[in-house]
């Protein structure tokens, strides 16, 4: 068998390019997924010096564009070894009687309904080669909720719920199912969250180290490596000074 050929969502920035770059240095053949073709255009043709590169352009909250372009992978590029279900985000962040509706509306339907998405365009054709392993990006807000965060929590442990019934199911097949659980990241996610207000987005991480896209990146590598009788299935990677989602150490 050749190299493993991982498909990723969410590709184009943060968590998702980060891991696109380390696994292109291992050699992994790539699926990269994301809504803006000029990107994936650019990281395929940076990382098509590396390794094979190939890309997909859906919405994941679009289930017939997510449908369709998985569908429409040619026999090259059909089997797929690892799914990384990394699309996501926050939109928002209030108290729930001030919540934006189309904030919530989006964080269900990328980071929960997406992710099923996916999972249920890709998984059958793991089970049927009893082969394969999803990764499932989740958040330490999907261990335990915080003030204001409500329903991106609530989103992020729906995917845990999921990670966790979905090892369940496929145990059984050989799949092999993970979740990692990054705390602060200083990705543009927290630009996301804030709707492009600087200001906001730069306090999330005032006076601490905050973990990049490629600490996040390497955790998945490493889980995705191990040997045939290893299953990392759950993890927490949090920055040194923090413990929790509410307590964090900042110097300032
Ligand atoms: C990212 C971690 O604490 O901003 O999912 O929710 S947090």
């Amino acid at each position: 068998m050749g190299n493993k050929t991982v498909f990723i969502t969410g590709a184009t920035s943060g968590i998702g390019e980060a891991t696109a770059r380390v696994l292109a240095e291992k050699s992994f053949r790539l699926i990269l997924c994301g809504r803006n073709q000029s990107k994936l255009n650019a990281i395929k043709s940076e990382l098509g010096a590396l390794t094979e590169v190939t890309t997909l352009v859906f919405d994941v909250r679009k289930r017939s564009e997510v449908e369709s372009a998985i569908s429409g992978l040619s026999s090259e590029w059909s089997v797929i070894d690892v799914l990384i279900n990394n699309a996501g985000n926050a939109h928002g962040m209030d108290e729930i009687h001030k919540g934006d509706i189309q904030d919530w509306e989006d964080m269900i339907d990328g980071n929960v309904k997406g992710l099923l998405y996916v999972t249920r365009s890709i998984v059958p054709s793991m089970v049927e080669r009893q082969s394969g392993h999803v990764v499932n990006i989740g958040s330490t807000a999907g261990k335990e909720a915080y003030p204001k965060g409500n329903v991106y929590c609530a989103s992020k442990h729906a995917v845990d719920a999921i990670n966790n019934g979905m090892r369940m199911d496929l145990v059984q097949y050989g799949v092999k199912v993970s979740q990692i659980n990054p705390g602060l990241v200083n990705t543009g996610f927290a630009g996301v969250r804030f709707k492009g207000d600087e200001e906001k987005a730069s306090k999330v991480y005032e006076g601490m180290n905050p973990l990049v896209a490629n600490d996040i990146a390497e955790l998945i590598w490493f889980v995705i490596s191990r040997p045939a009788h290893v299953n990392v299935s759950d993890t927490i990677i949090m920055p040194s000074a923090q413990a929790s989602s509410t307590q964090v150490i900042r110097k300032v």
